[in-house]
């Protein structure tokens, strides 16, 4: 074979890397590692530097061009970017599928069902394959030329592959991957950069440069869901396939678009990504939901400014704006004191939301948030209703500043705020009344003694009238003193009213109940800081009587799975509590060996952890992203279980517990084909185990 000109080399060169890029970026399957794309790549432009007459605009290193614009120049589209229908409910989609019904005279209807990707509309030309104008969408009619940035993207082919047409207009989304999105703003932290407030305005700030260098570092990508025009092509002849076809060009489509079927197709496919959303590596904001076939969306048509035959199915608003009535401040069962903001109610992520919490000191001087502004609400999935971000051009003079108190609400103690720690705490201990009620329902609470019935509000009262000081005073109370406490209905002007005698004997039953309880749980009880029920597991596991637990050092502690310094420090500073003492022999008494012994008899559980079984021994998991329990808590959970907790995903993870904002380590697994579980998973996973 004669050896291959300058030039085919060249040219196969160009091909091989831009076909390493598609399997990369479109098809979500590389083909070489990392690496040695890197090595191609350095080669090219050797190659190129030694011989600049070779170069085409189609190389992937001609994607960044030269100097900036000093202005986008206007571009009328030949066909308009429609804009689309949106419907919020169940009843407004039942509505659509029925005008479909109607106007084509069927049935069942066959959908395209696709995510709704919260970026930016484009169109996309390409010319005998090649890309020569990409424009932003404008008011629909005229748009901006951003063909520079567009073409520093590199999910967007400069070059078609197959059997493309001589002219084809693309029309999709510009977004950016929520990974990218987090790596752009940790770096802008860290060296003064500007911050995004999330991926779409990142998104939008990163195509609209005038400099395209700019744009070429910012991580952005592209999803194609609709052909605007095409000239020497017969198109297929419904919109999935037309998806398939764009892939086929090499260009990327999202992978969770769907056919389904009628309206129970729709609402179920609607849920489904509703279920996916956080899990997701990026921002969708709903579904679009397109009549597939062509031929019946041509007999729709379109109204002024709305294709008939799509609408787009909103989720809830995961931000609202509202305003902050005022700033209040609870003390937890640590004394841990947490600003808590009080809303103007406002609907957000599928729920009514008047609280907010507002984190700590260090939080709200970072927001600048003031009483009386108005502040952007956020209520993403099963997460607590945050404070984001505050509208100050809606200031009007009448916003107060959020004070931080320097002594308890609830007892007058001093708060202290240790160095280097973002809590501040109440140091009253329990003689904190809140203090005191929050290690009660903790003590109460079904993984803890499991007493039956002991609300907040009858917890409140039995703290307020003070018949209970200590947690061991629970197993003091009488019928009587619980029959005549006043409970208060709330702030609905009702009038209090007696707890009375049924209740007060059930109550008394729960907590005769509750005097055999295992080593584990006793100790999760006491609730001593950052041992949760995991970590009362492994104490139980190792120490047979909470004597020996209450003499052990940080060493032994120390010595054990999972068992850090913090937390052992912790537990010996709980015990050397003298208060602490008294309560442990108070409740571990009987009644004839002490005043007001409580009886409660511990059960040791180390020999039934020795021949517990391990349902899974043998497994391998990761945990990334934000959980709403402590890692090191649901780490302990999987292992008392036989599994190991590895911090990389490799091919011989089970599967990878993703959280809030999961980055890498989700978009691996993603990668490797492995399953993913939610939190929600995870505690079916560890319910299904756990007695
Ligand atoms: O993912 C999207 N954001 C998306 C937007 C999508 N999957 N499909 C879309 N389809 C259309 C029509 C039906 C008009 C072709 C759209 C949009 N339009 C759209 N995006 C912004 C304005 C219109």
């Amino acid at each position: 074979m004669p050896k291959p000109s300058l030039q085919e080399q060249y040219a196969s060169l160009v091909a091989t890397l831009n076909r390493y890029g598609r399997a990369y970026y479109v098809d979500d399957a590389p083909l070489v590692p990392d690496a040695e794309y890197d090595r191609l790549y350095r080669q090219l432009e050797e190659l190129e530097a030694a011989h600049p007459e070779l170069v085409t605009p189609t190389s992937p290193t001609q994607r960044v061009g030269g100097a900036p614009l000093a202005a986008f120049t206007p571009v009328e589209h030949r066909f308009p970017l429609l804009s689309i229908g949106d419907i919020f409910n169940a009843a407004e989609l039942s509505d659509f599928n029925a005008r479909m019904q109607e106007a084509l005279g069927a049935g069942l209807i066959s959908y395209c069902a696709e995510p709704k990707l919260d970026g930016l509309a484009v169109s996309l030309i390409y010319e005998h394959g090649i890309l020569v104008q990409a424009a932003t969408r404008g008011d629909g009619r005229v748009g901006e030329d951003v063909t520079l940035n567009v073409r520093t993207i590199k999910a967007i082919p400069l070059q078609l592959r197959g059997d493309f047409p001589p002219l084809l207009d693309v029309r999709g989304e510009i977004f950016m991957p929520r990974d990218g999105f987090e790596r752009w703003n940790a770096r802008a932290r860290e060296n003064g950069g500007k911050i995004f407030a999330n991926p779409r305005n990142a998104a939008a700030g990163s195509l609209r440069q005038l400099d395209a260098r700019i744009t070429a570092k910012r991580p952005l990508t592209f999803n194609a869901y609709y052909i605007g025009y095409v000239e020497g092509a017969d198109l297929p002849a419904t919109q999935y396939e037309r998806l398939q076809y764009l892939k086929s060009l090499g260009i990327p489509v999202n992978p969770l678009v769907q056919v389904v079927q009628g309206e129970q197709g729709l609402s179920e496919y609607y849920a489904a990504m509703g279920e996916r959303r956080a899990q997701l590596n990026y921002d969708i904001d709903g579904v679009v939901l397109k009549v597939n076939s062509i031929a019946a969306q041509e007999q729709l048509g379109f109204t002024a400014k709305v294709p008939r035959w799509a609408v787009a199915y909103k989720f809830p608003p995961e931000e609202e704006l509202t305003k902050l009535l005022a700033v209040e401040f609870q003390v937890g069962r640590t004394g841990a004191v947490t600003p808590v903001a009080r809303l103007e109610p406002v609907y957000v992520g599928g729920v009514t939301v008047s609280n907010a919490t507002l984190h700590n000191e260090d939080e709200i001087e970072r927001l600048g948030v003031m009483v009386g502004d108005y502040v952007v609400v956020r209520r993403a999935g099963d997460v607590i209703p945050q404070v984001a971000g505050v509208v100050t051009e809606k200031r009007d003079g009448t916003q107060s500043p959020v004070v931080f108190p320097s002594v308890c609400p609830e007892c007058g103690s001093a708060i202290e705020r240790v160095e280097g720690e973002a809590v501040a705490r109440c140091t009253g201990g329990l003689i904190c009344p809140a203090q005191l009620r929050q290690s009660i329902l903790h003590f109460v609470s079904r993984d803890a003694m499991d007493i039956e019935g002991f609300g907040d509000r009858i917890v409140e009262e039995l703290v307020a009238a003070g018949k209970i000081h200590s947690v061991a005073d629970l197993y003091a109370l009488t019928q009587s003193d619980l029959a005549s406490l006043l409970i208060d209905p709330g702030n609905d002007n009702r009038k209090p009213r007696l707890l009375g005698v049924v209740t007060a004997r059930k109550l008394i039953k729960s907590i005769e109940k509750s005097k055999r309880v295992p080593l584990s749980r006793f100790i999760y009880a006491l609730g001593i800081r950052e041992v949760g029920q995991a970590t009362a597991l492994t104490l139980a596991h190792h120490f047979h009587h909470i004597k020996e637990l209450m003499q052990a050092t940080v060493g032994q502690l120390m010595a054990l799975p999972d068992v850090g310094p913090t937390v052992s420090m912790h537990i010996v500073d709980f015990f050397k509590e003298p208060h602490n003492q008294e309560v442990i022999s108070r409740l571990t008494a009987k009644p004839e060996e002490l005043l007001f012994g409580a009886g409660v008899e511990v059960i040791d559980e180390a020999e039934d952890f020795a021949t517990a079984p391990k349902p899974l021994a043998g497994q391998t998991y990761v945990l990334t992203g934000t959980l709403s329990m402590p890692r090191h808590e649901v780490k302990a959970m999987l292992q008392n279980l036989g599994a190991t907790v590895s911090g990389s995903v490799s091919k011989k993870t089970t599967a990878v517990v993703a959280g809030e904002a999961a980055g890498s380590k989700l978009t691996k697994a993603q990668e490797l084909n492995i399953p993913i579980l939610s939190e929600d998973d995870l505690r079916a996973l560890l319910n299904k185990y756990q007695a």
